[in-house]
């Protein structure tokens, strides 16, 4: 095998890149596949309760940790809930959460708009999905002397991996919604947290339930989301 070719940068080692590279053709090929694959995705609230096995999910999250991160940190935590009574824990705390947030928390603004989704308190697909993945952001590191070290670009961070993530498990042939119950402080409880992680974001994972209703809503056209300069 050929000898890696390293360089030293601040004192520390840099491997070369191995970069792939498409024709032109094959770069618009590619790029238009992944738009199609991708414009596919919707957002699911009513699941199937068919198991899917673990290794998917191990490489879904896998998948995740590849998004970039602040100083590469990666200053996330993701717990994959698969127990009938962890998961009946949080939807119960959740509804309670939501009951509160549609009753009285929410501007009659907000609520309006939400009315096409058809979205309430009720959230029975966090114990019908077989999986809920909840990811966790962590705005410091706790070292073993307990000191601690910050994280950097933590929403930023956490969100693009959340972004591969769900991208991954659509491209797996799976359904999830991006679900966040506020406060989420009852999430760190349940599933017992560390001091320095806060819940950033539910996603339960699974198939659709089989007659599956989505909002017949659109995406914005191109020349209304991108200027070029
Ligand atoms: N978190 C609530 C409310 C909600 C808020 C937005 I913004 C949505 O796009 C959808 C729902 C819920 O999960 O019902």
């Amino acid at each position: 095998m050929k000898p890696e070719k390293t360089i030293l940068i601040n004192g520390h080692k840099h491997i070369q890149f191995q970069h792939e590279s498409v024709s032109e053709n094959e770069m618009l090929k590619r790029a238009t596949t992944f738009y199609n694959m991708c414009n596919k995705r919707r957002s699911i609230r009513d699941f199937s309760e068919k198991e899917i096995p673990i290794e998917v999910i191990e490489n879904l999250i896998k998948t995740a940790s590849t998004a970039p991160s602040g100083a590469n940190k990666q200053p996330w935590t993701f717990c994959v809930v698969k127990s009938a009574e962890i998961k009946h824990k949080i939807r119960l705390a959740a509804e309670e959460e939501e009951r509160k947030s549609y009753a009285e928390r929410m501007s009659d603004e907000w609520l309006e708009d939400l009315k096409h989704l058809g979205t309430d308190a009720n959230k029975p697909f966090l114990e019908t999905a077989p999986y809920l993945i909840i990811v966790f952001k962590k705005p410091y590191e706790i070292d073993a002397e307990g000191k601690k070290h910050p994280n950097y670009y933590v929403n930023e961070s956490v969100g693009l991996a959340c972004g591969f993530l769900i991208s991954a498990i659509h491209n797996a042939g799976l359904v999830t919604l991006t679900h966040t119950p506020s406060p989420m402080r009852f999430l760190e409880q349940i599933l017992k947290r560390p001091s320095n992680e806060r819940a950033f974001l539910v996603l339960p994972v699974g198939y659709p339930a089989t007659e599956t209703f989505v909002p017949d809503i659109e995406r914005k056209k191109l020349n209304a989301i991108m200027n070029v300069y």
